[in-house]
């Protein structure tokens, strides 16, 4: 799907237009991929477009600049209110879904590995983004391949860090599983046991508990956490531990988490059906609980969005 270009991208502390935002091809971060980046959505209210869980999200950003060891010459008033005034400054469609990305990244000047010496920058793009997996895939379920490649290790890359590199490990992963005829892939880690999918964390449910892995060998993701949050309150049982490649496919129920996924249920994996082979009962209860909070219909998770207007 082609990109829906939106007006203004904030570079570097100023709005440049949205085709003017450029870098040069000696960027170090093209090169050898060390850039931080997040992914937020921002969802039409009432009260006029609210970003989900900004501050979490800038908080995650900088704590990849750390791990990454880039050095953020922004601190994160100056990026969350970025991002608010972003979304200000671009206009976009009513009762539309805006994703923001925001990327601190390594520039021009400096070749060679060693990146320290190098300038960094940032930027922030914000445009009209629909489902992740298709509206389809949202309601009806997608199939799912588990993939032959095995999620980074904890050993050689750092899994809590939303960096560039980690992404080609993603990539192959997703190739893979469309090539072979599927909509999305699940990664197991070096042990076997379910890491995460190439942009996604991933749940099942089995005799009414919601089942979802430790952040041992994944991003430590928002919307994971939120459905956690949400199942809490609607009194669902939660037990975060490892899931076997076999579980899952015996699993009644299983779905993806991700700020662009959202809820997208699975209705097969590596031709299992899952359940009823559909969205299952629990997941549309919670897909429905977490449109009904970023859409600002929930005031119990009013906390978790900013409002852009004045
Ligand atoms: N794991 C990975 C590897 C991942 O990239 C994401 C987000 C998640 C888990 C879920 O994290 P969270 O968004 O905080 O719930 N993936 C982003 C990038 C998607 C893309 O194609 O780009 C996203 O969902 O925005």
């Amino acid at each position: 799907m082609a990109l829906k270009q939106s007006q203004y991208i904030w570079l570097d502390g100023e709005f440049v237009a949205w085709s003017e935002a450029k870098v040069h091809v000696l960027s170090h971060s093209l090169h050898y991929a060390n850039s931080a980046f997040e992914g937020l959505r921002a969802y039409p209210t009432d009260k006029g477009l609210a970003i989900f869980r900004l501050q979490d999200h800038t908080k995650r950003l900088l704590n990849t600049c750390k791990m990454s060891l880039l050095k953020c010459p922004y601190d994160e008033k100056t990026l969350n209110e970025a991002q608010v005034e972003a979304l200000r400054k671009n206009s976009f469609a009513p009762k539309t879904s805006v994703y923001i990305r925001p990327i601190v990244f390594v520039g021009y000047g400096v070749m060679g590995v060693y990146h320290l010496n190098s300038p960094i920058s940032a930027a922030i793009a914000a445009w009209e983004w629909g489902a992740y997996l298709g509206d389809e895939g949202l309601e009806n379920g997608i199939r799912v391949k588990i993939s032959s490649w095995t999620r980074n290790s904890v050993k050689s890359m750092m899994g809590k860090a939303k960096v560039a590199a980690n992404y080609l490990n993603s990539q192959m992963a997703k190739c893979e599983a469309i090539e072979a005829g599927y909509d999305e892939a699940l990664l197991l880690d070096s042990e076997g046991f379910v890491a995460e999918g190439s942009g996604e964390c991933f749940f099942i449910v089995r005799d009414g508990v919601l089942i979802t892995p430790p952040s041992d060998n994944s991003l430590e993701s928002i919307t994971q956490n939120t459905v956690i949050e949400i199942a809490a309150a609607l009194g669902v049982r939660v037990e975060r531990r490892r899931i076997t490649r076999d579980e899952v496919y015996i699993a009644d129920e299983a779905f993806f988490t991700g700020t662009a996924a959202e809820i997208t249920p699975v209705r097969e994996v590596d031709s299992r059906t899952i359940g009823e082979g559909k969205r299952g009962a629990l997941t549309k209860r919670l897909q429905e609980a977490y449109f009904d909070v970023v859409y600002g219909r929930d005031s119990t998770f009013a906390r978790f969005l900013t409002f852009i207007k004045d």
